[in-house]
């Protein structure tokens, strides 16, 4: 490295000291923790990011967002070349780098670094960085930290791309990767093209069922909302309506957003009792995650939740049936043949009644650690991978190959027998291509397409819900001294360390019927998650309280004394 180099890394980074005392650790989706102490973090994020560019010489993504995470916090995602998150490969670096505890160590790790990875930092290349943000207040100081660390690299420049959804950054950084046209207005129309497209081949006989039509849509008073906004007035077959959409006094996450309502299965602020039977959907803090819900005509306050899992089987009955139809009547001797290869992966979260109907669909059912990055990999290594975690966050990956097979395919059949049902399912299987998020998990373009199957089956949302009943389910979470000491195998379903915990686990599980219960260390907050379901609500609360009494017993704070 050279010596100017580094007199710049040193000077620079000596404004941003790390916090005293705090260790931080990239985690499920990269570092969150209370924007106060975010500062250095986030230069030295930008640092990296930066590095990565000349590394890989292409265009990375930097996000500044703490999710679904209460409005105090704030966090950093780097999205690398494809779109995707950062390679876990350079994971450990970047605990490494959060974690130097002075300018003269930071300077070490990155000049080691530097040399072991071979990055060019002589000026031969440029590095460019976009760096978006959600609507979180820090946003717009922690985004100087970024442009500062950015800065600090020979050769890197940052663009600020102002404030975005986070899969609208992953789609764009993609998209300039690709060498395609890459602003927001592109995204949009990109969207928007290709619901319109779904929309326009839709069966006949669903076209006039006009029933259901209203979505009312919670923004979670973050971006998502303010995004869905614009996006609606492109879409001329959709009445939406955006509640919490963060222009009013609401507060970002604060008892609203995909989250609360997945965790608490309770009506969030802004909806009630004049919603009982209307199709509503919810966003997270940064709209990369999606549910729906109904709020039932019982008065509880509880909703109908439609989660993660729910979205996965509709989508994957759907990209079943079109591919049943394109591959109807083929001439098994054809050399265009092309059997593709659909995966569907879930992690332990998944409700038990949701793997059941979809292996019951004859899909391959696949199971990952918890965290996008891991379904994502997965999901990757087929034609079309689905991937979806309870939560709502996910999408369908399709290959290059089969995409590469189904254009030729779209063609040849456009060819021999234009507007047959076989050509428009291959159509269908593009535009879904083209809308779903190829980067990340979307909520938007989730919800988009959301509407469109739901349309193409005529079905209303309540016969959606009624695909299968999940089994009744609990969340808690549990504050221990040090949730590392959790060491899990198994996708996350089996407890190693502590010695006895899973025995433990096992022994109360057994006492349930339809029991399962796993508990796993948060990667994005400092708790211990506990999971159970049951064949009954209160079965699955008891599971879940004695679960979480296991897991105090063994790590909370009487557990070493
Ligand atoms: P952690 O805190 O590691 O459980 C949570 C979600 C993940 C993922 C990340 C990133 C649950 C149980 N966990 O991770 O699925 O979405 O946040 O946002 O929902
Ligand atoms: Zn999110």
């Amino acid at each position: 490295m050279e010596e100017e180099q580094k007199a710049i890394l040193f000077k620079i980074s000596s404004h941003f000291p790390s916090p005293q005392g705090v260790k931080i650790s990239y985690g499920t989706a990269g570092f969150r923790a209370d924007a106060s102490i975010l500062q250095s973090t986030v230069y030295r994020v930008g640092i990296l990011s930066s590095l990565r560019s000349l590394k890989t010489q292409s265009v990375i993504g930097l996000m500044i967002t703490a999710s679904h995470n209460k409005v105090t916090d704030n966090g950093i995602k780097i999205a690398d070349p494809s779109g995707e998150m950062l390679t876990q490969a350079w994971e450990p670096f970047a605990d490494q780098l959060a974690n130097a505890s002075d300018p003269q160590l930071l300077l070490q790790l990155i000049s080691e670094f530097v040399t072991k990875e071979n990055i060019p930092l002589d000026g031969t290349w440029t590095g460019e960085i976009l760096v978006g943000r959600d609507t979180r207040p820090s946003g717009a100081s922690l985004l100087e930290a970024a442009e500062q660390g950015i800065g600090s690299v020979v050769g890197a420049v940052a663009l600020d791309m102002g404030i975005l959804t986070t899969p609208q950054l992953h789609w764009m950084v993609r998209a300039r990767n690709k060498g395609m046209r890459a602003t927001e207005l592109d995204y949009f129309k990109q969207l928007s093209d290709s619901f319109r497209c779904l929309m326009d081949l839709i069966p006949n006989k669903h076209k006039l069922n006009e029933t259901d039509d209203k979505l009312v849509v919670d923004g979670a008073n973050g971006v998502g909302g303010e995004k869905l906004e614009i996006l609606k007035k492109m879409l001329d077959s959709l009445a939406i309506e955006v509640r919490n959409s963060g222009k009013g006094e609401g507060v970002l996450n604060e008892g609203v957003g995909a989250d609360y309502v997945q965790k608490e299965k309770v009506t969030q602020h802004g909806f009630g009792i004049e919603d009982v039977g209307i199709r509503c959907a919810s966003l997270d803090g940064d709209g990369d995650r999606l549910v729906y819900f109904t709020v039932p005509s019982n008065s509880s306050g509880d909703i109908d939740l439609i989660d993660g899992d729910k979205i996965l089987s509709l989508f994957a009955l759907f990209i079943k049936e079109q591919l049943s139809i394109l591959n109807k009547e083929v001439d098994k001797n054809a050399t265009n043949n092309y059997e593709a290869c659909l995966g569907v992966i879930q992690t332990a979260y998944a409700n038990g009644a949701s793997t059941d109907y979809l292996k019951q669909l004859g899909l391959e059912v696949v199971f990952t650690q918890t965290g996008v990055k891991y379904l994502h990999e997965k999901a990757s290594q087929y034609d079309i991978g689905i991937y979806f975690e309870a939560n709502g966050h996910g999408t369908i990956l399709f290959s290059e190959c089969f995409l590469s097979w189904l254009d030729a395919r779209n063609n040849e059949l456009s060819a021999i027998s234009k507007g047959s049902e076989q050509q428009k399912a291959a159509l269908r299987l593009l535009a879904v291509s083209n809308l779903i998020n190829q980067a990340v998990g979307d909520a938007l373009s989730g919800l988009l397409l959301v509407e469109a199957i739901l349309k193409h089956m005529g079905w209303s949302v309540h016969r959606w819900s009624d695909l299968y009943q999940d089994l009744p389910s609990r969340q808690l979470k549990v504050k221990v001294v040090d949730r590392t000491a959790v060491v899990t195998t198994n996708a996350e379903t089996v407890v190693l360390r502590p010695h006895g915990l899973q025995e433990a686990i096992n022994a109360e599980t057994a006492k349930y019927t339809r029991g399962r219960s796993f508990i796993r260390p948060s990667g994005t907050e400092d708790v211990i998650r506990v999971y159970a379901e049951a064949s009954t609500q209160e079965a699955a609360d008891n599971l879940a309280n004695s679960v979480a009494e296991l897991a105090d017993q063994f790590l909370g704070y009487g557990s070493n004394k």
